[in-house]
């Protein structure tokens, strides 16, 4: 299976943890999907990374899609139960994490441009709405079993760690940063940790 990649994507970290917690080989083909390269382009038309094209030839975009799809074929733990409570749960903290995520994607990619009082405004709400996202997150149980939801949320503080590193995410959050000390240690994150 090919995947096309970005070492210091959250949403492309999440996928790799998913194959290495499942021991499943991935060809890592590194993009940067902001040249909408051609190859790319052709696989997933979004030019985002991740994409996945499977050995059956299909080519999956979206990291939520492809991580259901790489747990239906692994071998390993399932992360994602498979219905009820336990089901839900998981899916909510993921949609948690990976608004996290996807806010601070946001704010990566614009505190690189000028900074008028509009892009102050979203900055400013994006800030706060990965605030109160870490503070639910502080309110979950450290001792869940690892599913889809945990792995979403590893990734995610990893890449606060990763680009916003003098916002100090722990401050209030004892739980969650022990927690995620504890977590960063297996090997599907130990071996994922962002570059670039
Ligand atoms: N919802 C998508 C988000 C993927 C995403 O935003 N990836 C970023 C890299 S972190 C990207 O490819 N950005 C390129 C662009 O937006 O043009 C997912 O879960 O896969």
């Amino acid at each position: 299976m090919k995947l096309y990649h970005s070492a210091a994507s959250p949403f492309v970290r999440k996928v790799r943890a998913v194959a290495i917690h499942h021991g499943l080989e991935l060809d890592l083909v590194p993009v940067n999907p902001h040249e909408s390269p051609e190859a790319l382009v052709q696989d997933n038309p979004l030019s985002k990374v991740p994409a996945l094209v499977t050995d059956d030839g299909l080519a999956l975009c979206d990291s939520k899609l492809i991580c259901e799809y790489l747990d239906s074929i692994g071998h390993g733990e399932k992360l994602y139960p498979d219905h009820g409570l336990p089901r839900w749960n998981a899916l909510r903290v993921a949609a948690l994490a990976e608004g996290v995520m996807e806010a601070a994607v946001f704010r990566r990619m614009h505190g690189g441009l000028p900074q008028d009082e509009g892009r102050q405004r979203f900055d400013a709400r994006a800030k706060a709405a990965i605030g109160r996202a870490l503070d639910a997150l502080e309110r979950e149980d450290p001792d869940a079993p690892l599913t889809i939801g945990a792995v979403a949320a590893a990734c995610a503080l990893g890449y606060l760690d990763f680009r916003f590193a003098s916002e100090d995410w722990r401050a209030g959050r004892p739980k969650l940063a022990g927690w995620y000390e504890k977590t960063v240690q297996l090997r599907p994150f130990a071996e994922t940790m962002p570059q670039g």
